[in-house]
């Protein structure tokens, strides 16, 4: 087992859902947690409720500037980050692609692709020069398969399966490991900002259903993190039970 006490875990998109409770199960191994999002207060609050040490980080992750400003600035104490959580992403619609809202692309595009770059590329330079660490990123199934009108959501997550096998062919030899965690359906903030705060919307997708959880999803990652030194996981795939593809689920009646 990797021993994660006193370890230092970025986490992108804490403020939230799997984000969250992925920072809550590492600090319940005694990691430091480097909590990033945009949503500042959400970060405190989580802090405080967390024991142990913690920096709340207000990143935008689209924001190239920004992230290498943010993560070249942390201070001295918190700056060798031993683990990288990529999980800041959203979808954004659900419509058919001729009738696609080009706004809703462009934020999936740039926070679920070219925000986890830019993360990336800011962190893992720092890993190699010191010999190892771990790059962990939240997938999908969407990035797997594609169903109806979500074509450009499961895009993204095709892009960040191929970047997780790239970045870890890149990586061969420094010691740095890179793994994919891909959920099925997890009842979060996820589907609420997918339809724009429509609540009941959101929570039909859901409806019959017993679906995961962001603790579900936290358990995969930190077990993921504290394999032994030898031991590399490529991917974990979870679905919720009553479920066999991104779109095809059983539901009870209500
Ligand atoms: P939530 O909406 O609950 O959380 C999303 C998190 O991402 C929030 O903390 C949000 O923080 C952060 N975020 C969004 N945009 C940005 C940005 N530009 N910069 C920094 N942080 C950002 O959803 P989930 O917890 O469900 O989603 C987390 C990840 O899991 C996503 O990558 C999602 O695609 C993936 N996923 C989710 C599934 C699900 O069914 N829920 C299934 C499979 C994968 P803030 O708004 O404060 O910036
Ligand atoms: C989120 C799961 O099925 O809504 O990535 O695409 S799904």
């Amino acid at each position: 087992m990797t021993d994660l006490a006193g370890s230092i875990v970025l986490v992108t998109g804490a403020s939230s859902g799997i984000g969250a409770a992925t920072a809550r199960a590492f600090a319940a191994e005694g990691a430091r947690l480097v909590l990033a999002a945009r949503r500042r207060e959400r970060l405190e609050e989580l802090a405080g409720q967390l024991d142990g040490d913690t920096l709340p980080l207000e990143l935008d992750v689209r924001d190239r500037a920004a992230v290498d400003q943010a993560l070249s600035g942390l201070p001295p104490e918190w700056a060798a980050i031993d683990v990288l959580v990529n999980n800041a992403g959203l979808a954004a619609g659900m419509e058919p692609l001729q009738e696609g809202e080009v706004d809703h692309w462009a934020r999936m595009i740039d926070t679920n692709v070219a925000g986890l770059l830019w993360v990336t590329r800011a962190v893992v330079p720092g890993m190699i020069a010191r010999g190892g660490g771990h790059v962990i990123n939240i997938g999908s199934v969407a990035g797997h398969e594609t169903y109806p009108k979500g074509a450009v959501y499961c895009a993204t997550k095709a892009a960040v399966d191929r970047i997780t096998k790239g970045l870890r062919m890149d990586m061969l030899g420094t010691r740095v490991k890179v793994s994919t965690v891909d959920p099925g359906m997890v009842e979060t903030e996820f589907s609420v900002v997918r339809f724009d705060g429509d609540a009941d919307r959101a929570s039909k997708v859901y409806e019959g259903l017993d679906p995961l959880t962001g603790d579900d999803i936290a358990d995969a990652v930190v077990w993921v993190a504290s394999r032994p030194a030898n031991v590399q996981v490529a991917e974990v795939v979870i679905l919720a039970s009553a479920q066999v593809s991104a779109t095809v689920a059983h539901r009870e009646p209500t």
